[in-house]
């Protein structure tokens, strides 16, 4: 059965719509730039650098222990959620790569699971493992805990899984695990909070000694849920402890939900910078817990004073700085392609605006101790509409100017719900 895909024909003809106005817009901002002595062809390069990951489970649609609201035309199996990674890749250029979840995503055969990627344009980033769920065909459960559970053979079960993941990821061409337990307590004193600490030690070091020379391991803390009193893992001082005591392979990972209200994340990204031990990102959104909402969509200022500590230290070459950047959302109310791509977006302008900072004028007014000075700096940054910048780089890398009107001039969605008839509810994202 042929698969619908949008053509880059298509693409190219639909951006004829555009390209005058952003030509036009591009070359005032140039100008505009100019006056600063900024060259916008390097801000361009830049945002045709970034690259960000998808997460498969991203691309079903997600819901809550309240319900989900299946979208016709989801993927049904790993193969379909690559083919709408690529869709994303395409009109957007910023997403050559994947993050699969394992058992979610757990191929029958990695090597054609890799051609297939490849035959897209796609590789594989992190693998995610999971003991947080119990499997049908699972011996123990993860009720009480994984890593740090109680029992050794639960323990055991969750390292030899974990195992198992860096297996797959070999062959798939990842370089990365990431692990992200739910292990806590719903009471005090569910849980010994130290002797937890110490199984989660003991068991990351027979994972970490099972990983291949070039691959790392990113740690990632979260504050709570599903654990409503205790989490073992629950903060960046505790994941970087463990970070250290691991090794030079393992750093921490900091999903941008995963903290209390109001916490300064850009002060913890700024401290994992320094010590060395900055995994990377999994970018999403959330007003009160871990909501999963799309990057950019509530808080844009502290997504783009993240990625001002991040350019800050890649012009500084701060040793030890590879940071991976992956989106980790749950699309319950838009369709999940619309929402991927409009995320992506969001990060490469955020990113290219921290590469308008006047760092020599943020340093002086640093030192100078003018806080106004120092703020308005970031503020002329931040508030500097990068659009055409953001359009271009996109059209000079092949994808689209305006990704959401060409997905949906191309009937993407349509083609699927025909060719993707679902059989039975399915259920591609988190719930
Ligand atoms: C935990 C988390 C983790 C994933 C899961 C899908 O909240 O952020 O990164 O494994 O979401
Ligand atoms: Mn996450």
């Amino acid at each position: 059965m042929k698969h619908f895909e949008i053509e880059d024909a298509f693409i190219a003809d639909q951006n004829l719509k555009a390209k005058e106005e952003v030509a036009e817009d591009y070359d005032h901002l140039a100008n505009k730039l100019q006056r600063k002595n900024i060259d916008i062809e390097n801000l361009t390069a830049k945002a045709q650098g970034l690259q960000v990951a998808i997460p498969s489970w991203g691309v079903g649609t997600g819901g809550t222990r309240f319900a989900r609201f299946p979208l016709q035309g989801e993927p049904r199996d790993v193969y379909e959620k690559l083919e709408d990674c690529a869709t994303v890749y395409k009109l957007v250029r910023s997403t050559p790569a994947v993050s699969l979840h394992i058992p979610w995503d757990k191929p029958d055969d990695p090597a054609s699971l890799r051609r297939f990627a490849r035959e897209r344009g796609l590789h594989f980033d992190a693998m995610n493992s999971n003991t947080f769920q119990d499997q049908t065909d699972q011996e123990l459960s993860y009720k009480f805990g994984s890593l740090t559970h109680p029992d050794a053979a639960v323990r055991r079960q969750a390292v030899e899984h974990n195992i198992e993941c860096i297996e797959i990821g070999t062959v798939l061409g990842s370089k990365a695990l990431t692990v992200w337990i739910a292990d806590g307590g719903n009471f005090p004193g569910q849980l010994h909070p130290r002797r937890a600490l110490e199984r989660y030690l003991e068991s990351m070091q027979v994972i970490y000694k099972a990983l291949p020379e070039n691959w790392r391991v990113f740690l990632e803390h979260k504050l709570y849920e599903p654990a409503f009193y205790s989490t073992v893992i629950n903060d960046w001082g505790t994941s970087y402890y463990c970070a250290r005591e691991l090794g030079s392979k393992a750093a921490c990972l900091v999903d941008l939900g995963h903290h209390a209200p109001n916490v300064n994340i850009e002060m913890i990204v700024a401290r994992l910078i320094q010590l060395g031990k900055l995994a990377g990102f999994h970018f999403n959104d959330s007003k009160y817990g871990d909501d999963d909402l799309d990057a950019g969509s509530i808080k844009p200022f502290q997504l783009f004073l993240v990625f001002n500590e991040l350019v800050d230290a890649e012009l500084c070459s701060v040793p030890y700085f590879d940071p991976a950047y992956m989106l980790d959302q749950s699309h319950n109310v838009t369709d999940p392609l619309e929402s991927l791509m409009m995320s992506a977006v969001e990060l490469t302008r955020a990113y290219v605006q921290a590469h308008l900072v006047d760092r020599q004028a943020l340093t002086e007014a640093q030192e100078k101790c003018d806080p106004l000075k120092a703020l308005s700096v970031l503020k002329d940054a931040f508030t500097s509409d990068v659009a055409p910048i953001l359009a271009t780089a996109r059209e000079r890398s092949g994808g689209a100017i305006d990704p959401i009107q060409v997905y949906r001039t191309s009937g993407y969605r349509k083609g699927k719900r025909e060719e993707r008839p679902a059989a039975h509810p399915v259920s591609a994202g988190i719930v």
